[in-house]
This record gives structure tokens, sequence and C-alpha cells, in this order.
């Protein structure tokens, strides 16, 4: 080993103890801090999918916008895809401090090379699901993403804060949503009964799989990147749903649903984890349908990137211009 080889080496052993110092003292790393190769992989693979999953989670409820059933009830839910736009920007942009471009993610993404989240390829053919999705929905991420605003990387965590406000806004309009249908007619409560049915089982995928079957999860909690297990969460969301689905009036479909006191956990039916798979396979019941029409509304939008980055050049000469004359 040359001198100059066993400098390098030093100095990386050096920085991976300040890494590790700082993961061990809780604290945040930053942008401009070392960070081991794995972990910035780790971190674009976790905040690109977040992301996408924000900017595709905007489709099955953008379906209800025109028809939602009254005036007030448009503006609340135009409002609420509108946050999700804005989650998804935040992400990129946490994302791109970790040095992948924003064109690289959109461009995986209309390639039907990354993953987004499992529940958006479920589609929302009654006003029940825009309920259903507010209460299943964003309670699960809302459960999954408080513990993520500790998140060891600084732009993450300080993304997820302001998500997580916006979150549970969406899920309290999502359970009045179906306290309204609940106490309408026989009709209405059927719909909100047979939205819950079919939101259930996917909400409870949305943690990703069994902690057995779960890859990243070791490394990502020694990482302090994840702070609880896949199933440690699905078991905090259940008990949080029991309570509420009693207050709505609506019944959880799962027959074999109890508090297990001996375990002191929710005993559940075997959740159908060959249904996630095939969801992630891209063989759900709306994944072509939700990657088309991203493809369509990138290419539809090429011209705003144009005009933007010709603007952009028209100021920088400007701005050049000035500068030599002054
Ligand atoms: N869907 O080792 P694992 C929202 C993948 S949007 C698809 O446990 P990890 C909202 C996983 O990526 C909220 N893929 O992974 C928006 C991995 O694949 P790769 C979205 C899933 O990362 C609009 C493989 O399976 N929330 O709130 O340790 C309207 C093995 O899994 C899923 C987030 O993105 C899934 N459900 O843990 C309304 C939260 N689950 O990458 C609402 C941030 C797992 O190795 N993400 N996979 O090929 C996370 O917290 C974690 O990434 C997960 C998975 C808990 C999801």
């Amino acid at each position: 080993m040359t001198a100059s080889d066993a400098a390098v080496l030093a100095a990386e052993a050096e920085a991976q103890a300040r890494f590790d110092e700082i993961i061990a003292a809780d604290s945040r790393i930053e942008p401009r801090d070392w960070m081991p190769e794995a972990y910035r992989k780790t971190l674009i693979r976790q905040i690109a999918q977040h992301a996408h999953s924000e900017i595709i989670g905007m489709q099955p409820e953008g379906n209800w916008i025109t028809r939602a059933p009254s005036l007030k009830r448009k503006a609340i839910l135009l409002a609420k895809v509108q946050d999700e736009a804005g989650h998804g920007l935040y992400l990129y942009s946490a994302a791109q401090t970790l040095g992948i471009t924003r064109e690289e993610m959109t461009q995986q993404l209309i390639d039907g090379k990354a993953k987004y989240s499992s529940i958006f390829n479920y589609p929302t053919p009654t006003w029940a699901d825009m309920g259903a999705i507010g209460w299943l929905v964003d309670g699960a991420a809302i459960c999954n993403q408080v513990p993520l605003c500790r998140a060891s990387y600084g732009p993450y965590g300080r993304a997820m804060v302001r998500i997580c406000k916006e979150e549970s806004f969406h899920q309290r309009q999502g359970f009045e949503i179906l306290l309204t249908l609940m106490r309408g007619t026989e009709a209405q409560q059927r719909m909100a009964q047979d939205a819950v049915n079919r939101w259930y089982w996917p909400s409870l995928m949305m943690f990703g799989p069994p902690d057995d079957e779960s890859p990243n999860s070791a490394r990502s909690t020694a990482w302090k990147i994840k702070r609880f297990s896949n199933d440690d969460l699905r078991q905090r969301f259940i008990g949080m749903l029991v309570p509420q689905a009693e207050a709505l009036g609506v019944t959880l479909p799962d027959p074999e649903l109890r508090w297990d006191a001996e375990n002191e956990r929710w005993h559940t039916s075997e959740i159908d984890w060959s249904e996630f798979y095939e969801v992630l396979a891209g063989r759900g019941p709306m994944n072509a349908v939700r990657l088309q029409n991203r493809r369509d509304a990138h290419e539809s939008g090429a011209w705003v990137r144009e005009a933007a980055a010709a603007y952009a050049r028209t100021q920088a000469a400007r701005s050049d211009g000035e500068r030599q004359v002054a």
C-alpha cells in the first residue's frame, strides 16, 4: 500500500467514525456530511418511492374532483390533492440533495422502473372511496410517517414534519366523509361499508412485507431511517382503527380480528401477500392506467418545462449582461 492509499483509507475510517457518532447521538446527517454510499442509495430509494407515491396518489382522488357531491366537498378534495403534489415536490427536493436529479427520478417512474406505494393501484368507483382513502390510506400514512419525522437524514425528517401535519387533516376529512355517509340513507351506509371492505386489506399492505420478508429493514433501522418495524406499525394502525370503526359504525372486514391479551397483539386473518406481490409486479387492477396517465401528463407538460428553461436562460443571459456592464 502506498502512503497516499493509506492516507485515503485513514480519512475514510475517520469519516465513517464521525457518521457513526452522529447516528448514535440521534443527531442528523446533512447533505454536506460524508455518508456511506449504501446509506445514500437507501435514502434515494425510499425518498424517491415516497415522492412517486404522492404524485401517483393524486390520481385515485383526482378522479372525483369534478364529481364531488357539493362545492364545499370539491374545494376540500381539490386542496387535498394539491397538498399531495406539494408533498411530492418537497420529497423530490429532499432526494435531490443526495445527488440524483428530478429528471432521473421522473424518467425511472415513467419507464416503470421505480416503485410507488401499492395502495394507489386500486380503483375509486364511488364517492365513499374518498372517505375510505382519507381514513385508511392517510391514516396508515400517518402511522408510518410520524416516526419518519425523526429519520436520521435531515432534509427527509424535516419534509416529513409538514407532510404529517397535512396528512392528519386529510385523515380527518376522510373520517368525516364516512361519518356523513353512515348517518345517511341505507344505500349510503352500504356504499361506505363497501369502500371500507375494499380499502382495508390494501391499507394494511402499505406498511410493507412482514418483518421476516423485509430485506431493507435491518439496515434502515440501524441507520435510524426506520424507527419501527413494518409489522409493529401495522399493529399500531389496527389499534388506532378499531375504536374509530366503532365510532363510525363500520365493520372492519376481518372476522378473526381480536385483541390477543396474552401476546399483547392484534390477532388478524392471514394477509394475502400474493396480492401485494402481484401489485408490486405491475399487475394490480390499476397499475397500467396510473402509469399511462403519468406518462401522458409528462408529455403534455413538456412545453411548460421548455418555457421555464428558456425563461431561465434569458434571465441568466440578462444578468450576465448586467454584470459585464457594471
Ligand atoms: N408498496 O424491505 P422493505 C401517501 C417494497 S403516500 C410498494 O420492507 P423498506 C398518500 C420496498 O420498497 C405514502 N412497494 O422496504 C399520497 C422494497 O422494494 P425495493 C407512501 C413496497 O423500504 C396520496 C420491498 O418492497 N409512503 O401517504 O424498508 C394520497 C421490500 O420492502 C411497499 C411511503 O412511501 C408498498 N406498500 O420499507 C393519500 C413511506 N412496501 O425498494 C396518501 C416511506 C414495501 O427494495 N417509505 N415495498 O425494490 C417507507 O416507510 C418504507 O419504504 C416502507 C417499506 C415501509 C414502505
